[in-house]
């Protein structure tokens, strides 16, 4: 009898401690399920994701790890998520630890440790500062350009 694991997530900006975690969450048993938050679920978090729901779940599907993906769009459908698909163990990172211990009654319930130094706001924060400072350098560049051309104008 195949054991059904669940577990959910934004996976934006995918990383290894998504990897990590999917990984990890496949070894409990034969079969990953992963619920995938939509952008407008996100945002009732207070996120706002850089790569779309559609290509987050592209992005999860293709993990050898993950069997199956669904939409995640409320936090209320964990339940009734559990009973559809006969799950057996519901994993998630420790950041989360405590705050699913309701779902104990209809199933094991594990928090797994984060992969430290990684995390979706830390990429976006990279990825900003990579912009500033290109256009930083684009217009100390502009200003050279202006410079040099200016005595023949
Ligand atoms: N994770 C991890 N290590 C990291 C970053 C994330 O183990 N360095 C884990 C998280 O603990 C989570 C999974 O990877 O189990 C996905 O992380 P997020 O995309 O940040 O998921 P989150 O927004 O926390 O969504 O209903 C539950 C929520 O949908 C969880």
């Amino acid at each position: 009898m195949s054991r059904i694991v669940l577990t959910y997530g934004t996976f934006d900006l995918f990383h290894v401690g998504h990897l990590n975690l999917l990984r990890r969450a496949k070894s409990l048993g034969d079969y990953l399920i992963v619920g995938i938050s939509t952008d407008k679920f996100n945002s009732g978090k207070g996120k706002k994701t850089i790569i779309d729901f559609k290509d987050r779940m592209e992005i999860v599907k293709s993990v050898r790890y993950v069997d199956e993906t669904f939409a995640e769009s409320s936090w209320k459908q964990k339940i009734s998520d559990i009973r559809r698909y006969k799950v057996d163990t519901f994993v998630i990172g420790d950041d989360w630890k405590g705050k699913f211990d309701y779902l104990k009654e209809l199933c094991e319930v594990v928090y797994l440790p984060r992969t430290m130094g990684v995390s979706s706001s830390g990429l976006k924060g990279l990825l900003k500062q990579s912009k500033d400072l290109h256009s930083e350098e684009m217009r100390k560049a502009l200003e050279i350009i202006s410079a040099a051309i200016e005595p023949f104008q």
